[in-house]
C-alpha cells in the first residue's frame, strides 16, 4: 500500500459545500524557509445545505503540509488539532450565523519542490494553485464552488510585490493588492521578486485604460515584445468577437523558468512558463512565436471563460479548457491561417488524444471519477473537449453560436458552472434537445466512421456506420451525434455538391445526393468536422485526385495523408517500394506556386513514427518500431531523389529577405523552406545545411539546419558550436539537449539521453530541463522502443526519483508508456515491467500511483 491510501472522488458524490465565503484578507510575511501566512476569512453556512443552517454541519477546512501557529472564531483562540489533509471546525464550535476566521500558519517556499502553492524559482517567490494548490498556503474552502473576493498584503523586501486584482496600496517593503471580482482559491497568485517590466496599455472597447505589465528576469526584457503584442491583439479580438472587455485597471503577466505546465490564468496575474513569454528572432523559433501567441491568448482568455464563469467542480474541467483551447483556436486561425491552423491542431488531436483514446489511460471529456485530478489536465479534456464545442458550433451555425455565448456570459457570470448549465444555454438558444450530444462529454473513446457508397440512375448514396470500441469502465457505446461535411467533385474535378454538413444520429445512417451526371469523387469529413476515424476503402487513384483537386484544403492535405500512409504501410509489411503516384502527387502540389507555403510545408511532412505504430496496430497489424523507423527513412530519401531537380530551386525561392519577423507568411515560406532542407540533406551530405547552420540569423534556420545534419548522422561539429553560442540560455539549451535525443540512432537513444542527464547544465529539477531530455526520448519513437529496453528502463528510472520532488510532473511523463498494448510480447513485458517497477516503488506518490494503476490495468 502507498502512503496516501488512494481514495476515488465521484461527480455522482458532489455536495454542496456547507459554508460559502464572503471575504478573504490575507497577509503574506515573505521569507524562504518560513513564510507567515495571516488569514482573515468570513465564513456564512450554505443556504443550500440544511444542516448547516440549523448549525449542524461541521466545517471541513482544507490544509496540506502547513504549520499551524494559531487559530481564532470571531477574535476568540480555538485549539483544532490538524490532520494530513485539513482540519475540522466541529458545528458546536460554530456561530449560527456568519463568522470570521482567523489563523497564521508557517510554510517554506525554498523547500517546496513540487511547484505547487507558494514555491520559489531563481530567487523569486511565486504560486501555483490550480487545481489544488491553495490549500499548500492556508487553510481554505479549496474547492473551485467557492468563490470570494480577495485582499492580500505582502510584507518582503523584495522590490516587486505582485498578487491578484488592482494595487490598493504600497509603503516601503510592502504592497496590497485588491480583487473586487469573486474567484476560488486555484485562481489566487503572489509574485515577489526583482523583476522589471516590459509596459504597454489598452483601451477598451468602453474607454477605460488598463496597464499591461509582462514582469521578467533583469537581462530578459528585450524579449517580451511579442508576448505584449499577442496579449493586445488576444484583447482586442475577446472585444469583437465574443463582446468581452477587460474588467481590471491592470494586466500582470510574470514568466517563470520553473513551472510544470505552459502558464495560468490567475486573476489579472497570469503567471508563465517562460518558454511562452520570452522571444527574440535569435532564440525563438517560428514555431516558438506561434505557441506564445496561441498561449497568451488561451491564458487572456480564460478571465471570462473560467474566472468570471469558472467550473462547478474539478469534473467540469472541459467548461473552461474545452472552451478556452476553442477560443484560442480560433484566435489563431484569424491570426494567421485557418485552413494551416485546422491541419495542424488535427495532427496534435490525433497525435495526443487519439492515442490517450485508444489505450488505457482514455477517459470522458468530462470524466466521471478520479483519484488525482492533476492527472486529467489532457489531450482529452482540453482538445477534444475544444473539438466538442467545435462540433457544436457546426451543428447551430455561428449565429446561434454567438447568441448562445452571450446568454452563457448574461446567464452564468460569477457563477461556478457546469456542462450541464453549458448545454442548457445552447438547447434554449436553439430550441434543440442536445441530450444525445451529450454523449460527446460522457463517453469515452473516438468513434469509427465506415462509409461505403453506390451510385444508380444520377443518384449517389453515402452509407455510414459508427462504432466505439470499449474503453476502461464503459463497455457499452450507443451511437453519438456526428456531424460529417461533405462535398462532391465530378470527374473533371469540379465541385458539384458544396459543403453540406449531415447530422448523423444513427449507428448507420445514409444520405443521398440527386441529379447527378456521373459518378462524383466524395470528399468527406470536410475540415475534420468531427473528431472520428473515418474508414473508408479508397483507392491511391482517388487519394491522388483529391489531392489535386478537393477545394476544400483540410481534405486536400488529407488526401495526401492518407496516401503517405498507404505507401509506408506497403514499404512496413510487403517490404514495397514507395509508390510512385505519391511521390508524383506532391511534387505537383509543391510545384503549385499557388498553394500557401505554409499548406505545402504540411504536405511535404511525413505521418510520424508513433502515428504509424496507431495506424497499423489499429489495422490489426503488430508495429515493429525499427521497420517502421526504416521505412519513413527510405521514403524521405525516395521523396528527396523525385524532387532533387525542385529543391535546390524551392530551397532559395523560399528565403525571406530581410530582417526576420515573425509573421505567419515569412514563417509559412521557413517551413517550406525548412522542409526542403531536410530533404536536400539527403542529396548533398549536408552541405547546404552546413551553410545554413553558420550563416543563420534567427533561430528558426539555425535549429532547421541542425536537425537536419543530425537527421543524416551529421552534426557534431555544429552540436558542439551551438552549445557553446548558447550555454548561457536557458529557454535555448533546453532545444539543444532536446535535439540530440529526438535524432538519436535508435540503438544509440538511451546513452545518448543517459549522457546527457550527466551534463553540468542537467538540471532535473527544472521541468522544462527535465522534459527536454527525458521527455524527448519517447518522441525518438524508434530509440524509445529499441528492443533491449534501455530507454524504457532509463525512463521509469528517472520518473522514479523525480516523484518524491515533483509527482505532478513525474506523472504526466509516465504517460508515454500508455501504448504497451501496441507492441509484441518482448516489448509488452519489458513496458509492463518498468511500470511495475515504478508501482512498486515505496511512497510512490497519488498522482503516480493512480497513473501506473490505470495503465497496468
Ligand atoms: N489552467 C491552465 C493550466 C494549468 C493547469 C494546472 C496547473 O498546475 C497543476 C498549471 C496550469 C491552463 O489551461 O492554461
Ligand atoms: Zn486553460
Amino acid at each position: 500500500m502507498t502512503e496516501t491510501a488512494a481514495q476515488t472522488i465521484h461527480l455522482a458524490e458532489y455536495q454542496p459545500p456547507s459554508h460559502l465565503i464572503e471575504d478573504v484578507s490575507l497577509t503574506f510575511r515573505l521569507d524562504p524557509k518560513a513564510t507567515r501566512v495571516l488569514s482573515e476569512i468570513r465564513f456564512v453556512p450554505n443556504p443550500a445545505r440544511e444542516d448547516a443552517l440549523a448549525g449542524k454541519a461541521d466545517l471541513r477546512l482544507d490544509g496540506v503540509q502547513l504549520k499551524l501557529i494559531s487559530a481564532a472564531i470571531d477574535g476568540n483562540p480555538v485549539d483544532v488539532t490538524p490532520d494530513a489533509t485539513g482540519l475540522t471546525l466541529p458545528a458546536a464550535l460554530l456561530p449560527a450565523g456568519p463568522f470570521t476566521w482567523e489563523a497564521e500558519v508557517e510554510i517554506a517556499p525554498a523547500e517546496n519542490t513540487a511547484l505547487e502553492g507558494l514555491y520559489m524559482s531563481n530567487g523569486m517567490y511565486c504560486t501555483q494553485c490550480e487545481a489544488e494548490g491553495f490549500r499548500k498556503i492556508t487553510y481554505y474552502l479549496d474547492r473551485p464552488d467557492v468563490m470570494a473576493p480577495f485582499r492580500v498584503r505582502i510584507e518582503s523586501d523584495l522590490p516587486v510585490l505582485l498578487s491578484n486584482g488592482n494595487p490598493v496600496a504600497a509603503g516601503p517593503e510592502l504592497a496590497e493588492w485588491e480583487d473586487p471580482w469573486p474567484k476560488p482559491a486555484y485562481l489566487f497568485a503572489l509574485v515577489a521578486g526583482d523583476l522589471v517590466a516590459h509596459i504597454d496599455r489598452f483601451v477598451t472597447r468602453s474607454g477605460e485604460t488598463v496597464d499591461l505589465n509582462v514582469w521578467v528576469r533583469p537581462g530578459d526584457e528585450g524579449k517580451c515584445a511579442y508576448a505584449m503584442d499577442s496579449l493586445k491583439r488576444a484583447m482586442k479580438w475577446d472585444e469583437e468577437v465574443y463582446g468581452r472587455e477587460y474588467d481590471l485597471d491592470i494586466f500582470n503577466i510574470v514568466a517563470v523558468d520553473d513551472f510544470n505546465m505552459g502558464a495560468m490564468e490567475n486573476k489579472g496575474l497570469n503567471i508563465f512558463n517562460s518558454k511562452y513569454v520570452l522571444a527574440s528572432p535569435e532564440t525563438a523559433t517560428d514555431d516558438d512565436f506561434a505557441r506564445i501567441e496561441a498561449i497568451i491568448a488561451h491564458e487572456y482568455f480564460h478571465n471570462w471563460t473560467g474566472n468570471r464563469i469558472t467550473c462547478r467542480d474539478w469534473f467540469q474541467l472541459c467548461l473552461k479548457e474545452g472552451l478556452t483551447v476553442f477560443r484560442d483556436q480560433s484566435f489563431s486561425g484569424d491570426m494567421r491561417s485557418h485552413a494551416v491552423k485546422r491541419i495542424e491542431d488535427v495532427l496534435d488531436l490525433r497525435a495526443r488524444q487519439f492515442r490517450e483514446d485508444a489505450g488505457p489511460l482514455a477517459h470522458p471529456v468530462r470524466p466521471d471519477h478520479y483519484q488525482e485530478i492533476n492527472n486529467f489536465y489532457t489531450a482529452t479534456v482540453y482538445d477534444k473537449g475544444a473539438e466538442v464545442i467545435a462540433m457544436l458550433k457546426r451543428l447551430v451555425g455561428d449565429d446561434a453560436y454567438r447568441k448562445a455565448l452571450d446568454l452563457y456570459f448574461e446567464r452564468h457570470d460569477g457563477e461556478a458552472a457546469t456542462i450541464e448549465d453549458w448545454l442548457k444555454v445552447f438547447e434554449d438558444t436553439t430550441g434543440r434537445d442536445l441530450s444525445q450530444f451529450k454523449r460527446w462529454y460522457t463517453d469515452a473513446g473516438t468513434p469509427h466512421l465506415k462509409v461505403t457508397d453506390d451510385f444508380k440512375d444520377g443518384s449517389y448514396t453515402l452509407h455510414f456506420e459508427q462504432e466505439t470500441a470499449p474503453t476502461p469502465g464503459q463497455a457499452e457505446k450507443p451511437p453519438r451525434v456526428i456531424p460529417i461535411a461533405v462535398g462532391l467533385l465530378n470527374p473533371n474535378g469540379d465541385e458539384v455538391v458544396p459543403t453540406q454538413m449531415l447530422e448523423m444520429t444513427e449507428a448507420k445512417q445514409s444520405f443521398s445526393f440527386d441529379g447527378l451526371a456521373a459518378r462524383p469523387v466524395p470528399s468527406i469529413l470536410r475540415g475534420f468536422s468531427a473528431p472520428v476515424i473515418l474508414e473508408r476503402e479508397t483507392s491511391a487513384e482517388e487519394r491522388a485526385f483529391l489531392l489535386a483537386h478537393d477545394t476544400d484544403p483540410f481534405n486536400r492535405w488529407e488526401a495526401g495523408r492518407g496516401l503517405a500512409k498507404q505507401v509506408l504501410l506497403r514499404m512496413v509489411t510487403e517490404g514495397a517500394a514507395p509508390a510512385p503516384g505519391y511521390l508524383s502527387g506532391i511534387e505537383a502540389l509543391l510545384r503549385d506556386n499557388g498553394l500557401d507555403p505554409a499548406f505545402r510545408a504540411l504536405a511535404l511532412r511525413l505521418p510520424s513514427e508513433d502515428d504509424m505504430a496507431q495506424t497499423l496496430h489499429a489495422a490489426g497489424i503488430t508495429p515493429d518500431p525499427s521497420r517502421i523507423h526504416a521505412a519513413r527513412q527510405d521514403l524521405q530519401r525516395a521523396l528527396a531523389s523525385q524532387l532533387s531537380a525542385l529543391l535546390p530551386a524551392l530551397y532559395t525561392e523560399m528565403a525571406v529577405p530581410g530582417a526576420y519577423t515573425p509573421d505567419a507568411a515569412a514563417a509559412g515560406k521557413r517551413a517550406l523552406r525548412g522542409a526542403a532542407l531536410a530533404l536536400l540533406t539527403r542529396l548533398d551530405d549536408g552541405a547546404t545545411a552546413q551553410g545554413q547552420f553558420a550563416k543563420a540569423d534567427n533561430m528558426t534556420e539555425q535549429l532547421g539546419a541542425l536537425a537536419a545534419l543530425l537527421d543524416i548522422g551529421k552534426g557534431t561539429d555544429e552540436v558542439t558550436a551551438f552549445e557553446t553560442r548558447w550555454r548561457a540560455d536557458r529557454l535555448v539549451m533546453d532545444k539543444w539537449f532536446s535535439l540530440q535525443v529526438l535524432y538519436a540512432a535508435p540503438e544509440a537513444c538511451a546513452a545518448t539521453a543517459a549522457r546527457l542527464t550527466e551534463h553540468p547544465d542537467f538540471d532535473w529539477k527544472n521541468p522544462n530541463r527535465f522534459r527536454s531530455v527525458l521527455g524527448a526520448l519517447p518522441a525518438n519513437a524508434a530509440g524509445f522502443h529499441d528492443p533491449s529496453g534501455a530507454s524504457y528502463r532509463l525512463l521509469a528510472d528517472w520518473i522514479i526519483r523525480l516523484d518524491p520532488l515533483n509527482p505532478q510532473t513525474a506523472a504526466r511523463m509516465s504517460s508515454a508508456f500508455e501504448t504497451w498494448a501496441r507492441y509484441d510480447g518482448d516489448r509488452q513485458d519489458l513496458i509492463c515491467g518498468a511500470l511495475e517497477r515504478i508501482r512498486q516503488t515505496p511512497g510512490l506518490s497519488r498522482d503516480l500511483n493512480e497513473m501506473t494503476a490505470r495503465m497496468l490495468g
